[in-house]
């Protein structure tokens, strides 16, 4: 018998508190050969838009100092697609699938919301409004709590799914869009999406990214993104998805400790693909070691400040 490290996110149970990161671990299929995907905590799709995407021009991937930039630009095979050709292998599977969700408006957003409120199999919406590689919606409705609160209600108003909606660390007043989220009906929040930042080859004088600039993650990112899971937690009391830099177990620790009730396993896996499974049996070890429950570590921090 395996410890019961189940979480509870507001109205979404998980079986453990480990979610593949959006974009990082494609729309989960591809990796049923390598590993049984029906004991991650959840799935987290490569962002799914109304139309298919191509997305932007390559190199959409390159390596920095302890974390990658890309620059995909939300490049998806569209709702058509995957509703029904992609979901029903993930049902099959016993996937906990998480659709993050791609509008260019609110009213995209909500019709996005609408669709997959009558399909199978999808356990919650993750509303992206902090993809920074994009020239319409993403980061654009997730730096300041207007548009961001907007987007969340039109999305309330038309799903009885969890929402959860993800942040961009960009925004200025980070603790204000989490507020005006959780004020706009938000289940849970999801922090932090990447950060901008560039490379350039010195050899050519390009860019190394296609798009020239594209978003930062990885270890690089985790103090920054502990610390804004941190903050958020101590001001808004919507469930947290801590994000940034995690590749195992002390690091998913520091999340829980920051007040996160889940973690995503975001570049870690291209890595080595199992790090989001390895993770939760490094997590089920730990408390059942310890004889703790996840929910116990959710901001238990001794002192921040
Ligand atoms: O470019 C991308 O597809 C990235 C998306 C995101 O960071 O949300």
């Amino acid at each position: 018998v395996t410890t019961d490290i189940s979480v509870r996110l507001g109205p979404l149970r998980l079986r453990n508190p480990v979610i593949t990161a959006s974009g990082t671990f494609g729309y989960g299929v591809e990796y049923a050969e390598l590993m049984d995907v029906s004991r991650l905590g959840g799935i987290s799709v490569k962002g799914i838009s109304l139309a298919p995407r191509k997305g932007n021009p390559p190199p959409r991937i390159c390596e920095t100092p302890c974390g990658m930039l890309n620059s995909i630009g939300l490049a998806n095979i569209g709702y058509d697609a995957f509703v029904g050709q992609t979901l029903p292998r993930l049902r099959e599977l016993g996937a906990t699938v998480i659709v993050n969700t791609y509008g260019t408006s609110a009213d995209e957003f909500a019709e996005l919301a609408r669709r997959f409120d009558s399909v199978q199999g999808v356990a919650a919406l993750e509303v992206n409004i902090s993809c920074p590689n994009v020239k319409q919606g993403g980061i654009h409705f997730g730096v300041a709590p207007e548009p961001a609160a907007a987007v969340t209600r039109a999305v309330r108003a038309a799903t009885r799914l969890p929402v959860i909606v993800k942040l961009s660390p960009e925004a200025a007043d980070l603790v204000g869009v989490a507020r005006a989220v959780a004020d706009a009906g938000a289940d849970a929040i999801s922090l932090i999406n990447t950060i901008r930042g560039m490379s350039i080859d010195v050899e050519t004088r390009r860019p190394r990214l296609g798009a020239g600039i594209g978003g930062l993650s990885g270890p690089a990112i985790r103090p920054i993104a502990v610390r804004m899971v941190y903050e958020v937690h101590r001001a808004v009391g919507v469930p947290l998805i801590g994000i940034g830099g995690i590749a195992g177990l002390r690091d998913a620790l520091e999340f829980f400790l920051a007040g996160a009730s889940a973690v995503q396993v975001g570049s870690a896996s291209y890595t080595n693909p199992r790090t989001a499974l390895d993770l939760v049996e490094a997590l089920e070890r730990y408390c059942e070691e310890r004889r703790i429950t996840p929910a116990e570590l959710v901001g238990a921090v001794v002192s921040g400040d």
